[in-house]
């Protein structure tokens, strides 16, 4: 009797064993999916970077000690478009000419060089949701999936919508009542379902671009009488030469006779509404993103899914008279950068070495075991990621406009625009670059030494100007 009951028992073993369809790859052999979130004009306002104290995002805190944070990364361009088409392109603005928001990428590069396509026809599912390119320029064709974005009907509160073109006000909704409330539920509800290939997962928040208008509780966390106005000093132009403050007073006004973006700003006497309603704005995304990692930790991916977070550029808020991007000082050019990878970043790490956008291409396609494409200009920052405490020559570049460039390092910054004229700070002295040392001669051959970095090819500008697309776009949401 016992042995016919472990003779059967050993029949149903093997039956079983042949029954059970088998995973063709194991969870180790099989390559990570990617969660990669893109947020559209954060500066580096987050809580652990330090940069402000009183900014509320324990969302972005909480993914920065998932893995490692990069306190000092830059965008290739300070302006959506250009810097959008040069992440995931893999080419600078100074390479394909595509430098400001004018200009129609997609007949400039084509679309098996960008990192989706790369990814695609290596065997991912590409999906996404929100602003992952420029939306002018948008080339949805490149995912399976794109999700169409909603928002439940939201009122304005405050009847006086701004100042000029920086556009504000608390509203009278819930979360739902802004777009990106969709644009996470649909990174909830790909992390929810069952995926047969790898997945590349791109989650593309549009606050805190303007109008910052979001939910009243999200202002009430700040209240204006606490509110502190960022480092600032008045004459901080009278060393900056003119091509610099023809950008500093740019795009709101570059003619002396009309106010600037600041001059308005000071006449109206909002300034620190507006410093409000850009951290609501970023409290109000930072929810969303915590959304979407509540949903990841409740998924069968977290351990095999590797997340890249960025902010497409920085931001000034009246820093240098500047309000907006479009400049190549440090506030409009620097913005997060958190990297999560399974096995190779470490919880809780932070790292001060210098790394511009460029690298996230290459670093992912060598992450998935991928070839990097010949045309990706940046380097992988894989090694940075195993060892964040590594010597490390890298450096970031910003390009804004024809022939305009920055160079950071360490230790400096170093300005050089398509006349000739000059900046350079000690980034060690003086963090919010009030003293423009590029005239003293004992600086020479630091800036001989920095300029090396500068692109060695100046593309004239790209075809494909919609000047009326332009127009439109700074009178709608000037991006
Ligand atoms: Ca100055």
């Amino acid at each position: 009797m016992k042995i016919i009951r472990l003779f059967s028992a050993l029949l149903v073993g093997i039956a079983a064993v042949f029954i059970t369809p088998q995973p063709s790859l194991s969870i180790a052999q099989r390559k990570p999916n990617i969660l990669f979130i893109a947020v559209d004009d954060l500066n580096h306002w987050v809580k652990h970077l330090g940069r402000n104290q009183q900014v509320i995002t324990p969302n972005i805190d909480r993914l920065a000690k998932m893995g490692l944070t990069f306190s000092n990364a830059y965008c290739a361009a300070p302006v959506c478009n250009p810097s959008r088409a040069a992440l995931m392109t893999g080419m600078r603005p100074s390479t394909t000419g595509v430098y400001d928001n004018s200009i129609d990428w997609r007949p400039a590069i084509a679309q098996e060089k960008t990192l989706v396509t790369h990814l695609r026809s290596n065997g991912y599912g590409t999906f996404a949701a929100g602003k992952i390119y420029h939306e002018a320029f948008a080339r949805k064709e490149e995912w399976d999936e794109y999700d169409k974005e909603r928002a439940a009907p939201c009122k304005r509160l405050n009847p006086d919508d701004g100042v000029g073109a920086i556009k504000f006000s608390p509203m009278d909704c819930g979360d739902d009542g802004v777009s990106d409330y969709s644009i996470a539920s649909y990174g909830v509800t790909q992390l929810a379902r069952k995926h047969d290939k790898p997945f590349f997962l791109s989650i593309g928040f549009h606050k805190p671009h303007l109008p910052w208008n979001v939910p009243k509780k999200y202002f009430d966390l700040y209240p204006l009488d606490k509110i502190q106005l960022p480092p600032y000093q008045e004459d901080d132009l009278k060393d900056i030469p003119p091509a610099g403050v023809k950008m500093a007073r740019a795009p709101g006004s570059n003619s002396p006779d009309k106010p600037s973006d600041h001059e308005l700003m000071l006449q109206s006497g909002r300034w620190k509404e507006a410093v409000q309603a850009y951290l609501a704005a970023i409290t109000y995304m930072d929810g969303q993103l915590g959304r979407v990692l509540d949903a990841l930790e409740k998924s069968a991916y977290q351990e095999n899914t590797i997340i890249v977070f960025w902010g497409d550029h920085g931001w000034s808020l009246g820093e240098k008279h500047h309000w907006r991007k479009f400049a190549l000082w440090e506030e409009p050019t620097r913005a997060p950068l958190i990297w999560v990878a399974p096995g190779i970043t470490k919880a809780n790490t932070k790292t001060a070495r210098i790394v511009d956008f460029m690298s996230i291409y290459p670093t992912l396609s060598e992450l998935c075991g991928l070839p990097i494409p010949k045309h990706v200009e940046g380097k992988s920052i894989k090694p940075l990621l195993t060892n964040p405490t590594m010597k490390w020559g890298g450096v970031g570049q910003t390009t804004h406009g024809f022939k305009n460039h920055a160079v950071r390092t360490p230790l400096w910054r170093y300005i050089r625009y398509a006349n000739g004229d000059e900046e350079l700070y000690d980034e060690v002295k003086d963090p919010y670059e009030w003293t423009n040392l590029a005239k003293d001669k004992k600086y020479d051959s630091v800036k001989a030494e920095l300029a090396k970095h500068f692109p060695k090819t100046d593309a004239e500008p790209a075809e494909g100007r919609r000047n009326n697309a332009t127009r439109q776009n700074r009178n709608q949401e000037n991006e």
